[in-house]
């Protein structure tokens, strides 16, 4: 019998679309809890201490807690086929997602500036500088390894593009149009698969 899936994340799609996308290309049952995530007060504030570590996702696999995206990823792909099949690979996928992890915190740290002013400034930098350093590398690695690696979809795939939606999501732009084109593509392709076109298309939208 399949486990009980729960995921508990925000209604953002920051680290928990990754795993939503998981969800929905290998077709897998899943209950989901959205915490609307207020700054300071509400159901969050409530919610934050009750977790391990303070943050969301978190993943209930029959009643026992998984967090960091990156382990419930990899916890999901080891029970799905969505590893590589070979450790080299699959540890570069790690390192890939870590890269992806940098850049979605520093460019997070920017987008909750309080002081405005300083804000604009940041997000400028952000947009001029380290976007076009990350998505570069981005791809040109993901270009080095041809459509899907290994010849096969893996949770690398899923968490790249996420990363990118919650990134662009943040700076209110698609930074990778007419700039990147293979990572446009890999976008495409992880956007079209069977069953995560379908989701896609039905999915709530999000407040950003
Ligand atoms: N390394 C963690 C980062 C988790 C994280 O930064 N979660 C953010 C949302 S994307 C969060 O819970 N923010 C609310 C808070 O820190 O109070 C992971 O990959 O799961």
């Amino acid at each position: 019998m399949s486990p009980k899936y729960k995921l508990t994340y925000f209604d953002i799609k920051g680290l928990g679309e990754c795993i939503k996308y998981i969800f929905a290309y290998k077709g897998i049952e899943y209950e989901c809890e959205t915490v609307i995530l207020f700054t300071g007060k509400g159901p969050w504030n409530d919610i934050k201490a009750s977790t391990p570590f303070g943050q969301l996702p978190v993943l209930e696999v029959d009643g026992k807690r998984l967090y960091q995206s990156q382990a419930i990823c990899q916890y999901l792909a080891n029970q799905h086929d969505l590893l590589t099949g070979n450790a080299w690979d699959d540890a570069h996928n790690v390192a890939l997602a870590s890269a992806m992890q940098d850049l979605i915190i520093r460019v997070a740290r920017c987008y909750y500036e309080r002081n405005l002013e300083m804000k604009a400034t940041l997000m400028k930098d952000r947009e001029d500088n380290m976007l076009p350093f990350y998505y570069k590398r981005f791809e040109d690695i993901l270009k080095s390894r041809g459509d899907f690696y290994a010849g096969k979809v893996s949770w690398i795939d899923f968490y790249m593009v996420a990363g990118i939606e919650a990134v662009d999501g943040m700076m209110g732009a698609d930074n990778v149009s007419g700039k990147f084109p293979f990572l446009k593509s890999h976008m495409e392709r992880v956007w079209n698969l069977p069953k995560v076109k379908e989701y896609i298309a039905n999915r709530p939208p999000y407040p950003r």
